[in-house]
């Protein structure tokens, strides 16, 4: 059986990057991540990420590029991430976060990231700091 998509988010803005705090389910509740959800039957992982960003932060987002990885979550689900441009709006914990903050590179290390968004986050803080 194929694995379940979840897309996650890596959302710049002037320089930062948005880190937002899960408020569930209760083993994952205070865990930062990466913005996202699951991908819905027909659609596409780019256009999944694109509306979870709408639905949980109520920002328009524009994606640049996909972060090489493939990560597994629970059994049956696999994370996949894009870095994302804010193009309107501005985030506001809408669903599933109880605070959201934008880190600076030399902040990126300042949250309790979940474990599995580890990778992701890293390689989304190398090209933030690129520029
Ligand atoms: N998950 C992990 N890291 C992330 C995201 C967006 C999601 N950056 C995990 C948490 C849940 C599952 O994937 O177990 C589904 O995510 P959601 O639909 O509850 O956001
Ligand atoms: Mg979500």
């Amino acid at each position: 059986m194929t694995d379940r998509v979840v897309v996650g988010g890596a959302l710049f803005d002037r320089g930062r990057l948005l880190a937002a705090r899960r408020s569930a389910p209760p083993e994952l509740a205070g865990g930062w991540e990466l913005p996202g959800g699951k991908v819905e039957p027909g659609e596409s992982p780019e256009q999944a990420l694109v509306r979870e960003l709408r639905e949980e932060l109520g920002i328009e987002s524009e994606l640049l590029e996909r972060i090489p990885g493939t990560w597994p979550l629970k059994p049956g689900y696999v994370l996949q991430v894009w870095t994302a441009r804010l193009l309107a709006g501005e985030p506001q914990p809408l669903e599933d976060h109880d605070e959201l903050r934008w880190l600076a590179p030399h902040e990126i290390d300042s949250v309790d990231w979940l474990e599995l968004d580890r990778p992701a986050v890293r390689e989304a803080a190398r090209r933030l700091a690129a520029g």
